[in-house]
């Protein structure tokens, strides 16, 4: 069975394929089809983009097609960046260090809360499964933390350099990538998905 991983984030890349790698799947590539595939994300929430994404992945490609929405929601910003983590600052062609800049000179007014490492925050993923034929599945998952001022570790992309976890008293990026897939939440989403993935993929 083929599976067609459906993102443009090197980064997500690489973790779906480590998560799902003990599952007997054929896991494709959009460069390995020539696709190059950019979807307008014109959804609120990561539910709707989830499936927008997978959706045009599998009508395009014919296969069954796994799309990740997902983003960094910080307490004292009311959840922002949020679903719009990945556009987040408003800079043309930003990279993950300017949205992590970015990110921090909107934190800098809030006091950090007492007795806390950092602001609360959380990661979430939404899943979503799009067979050919129409059918969508999806699944979600969460990982607690707290935003900090300075970028620790070389691992991971997007926000890890300043998501630290104080059960590891690392940064998301300090782990190895092995435990970052183990309990981000990204890898709790594709644990939840693991059932319907077996399902309806047959495996
Ligand atoms: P695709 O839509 O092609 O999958 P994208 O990067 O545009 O790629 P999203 O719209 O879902 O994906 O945006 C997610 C953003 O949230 C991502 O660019 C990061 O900035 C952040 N993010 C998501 N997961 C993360 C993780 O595990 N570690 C750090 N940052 C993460």
């Amino acid at each position: 069975t083929s599976l067609l991983i459906a993102t443009n984030n090197p980064g997500k890349r690489l973790e779906i394929q480590a998560i799902l790698a003990d599952l007997p799947l054929k896991l494709v590539l959009p460069v390995e089809l020539g696709l190059n595939l950019e979807v307008e994300e014109t959804g609120h929430t990561y539910q709707e983009n989830a499936v927008l994404k997978a959706v045009a992945f599998s009508r395009a490609s014919g296969l069954p097609s796994l799309a990740d929405d997902s983003g960094l929601e910080v307490d004292v910003l009311g959840g922002e960046p949020g679903v719009h983590s990945a556009r987040y600052a408003p800079i043309p062609n930003a990279t993950d260090a300017d949205r992590r800049h970015y990110l921090l000179e909107r934190l800098r007014p809030h006091p950090v809360p007492d007795g806390l490492p950092g602001w609360p925050a959380r990661f979430r993923c939404v899943v979503a499964l799009a067979l050919p034929a129409g059918e969508i599945y999806l699944a979600e998952g969460t990982c607690p933390g707290f935003i900090i001022t300075h970028e620790r570790g070389q691992h991971g992309f997007g926000y890890d350099p300043i998501f630290y976890l104080p059960d590891y008293n690392k940064t998301m990026a300090e782990l190895p990538p092995e435990v970052k897939n183990r309990i981000s939440h990204r890898a709790r989403a594709l644990q939840a998905a693991r059932p319907f993935l077996q399902r309806v993929l047959n495996l």
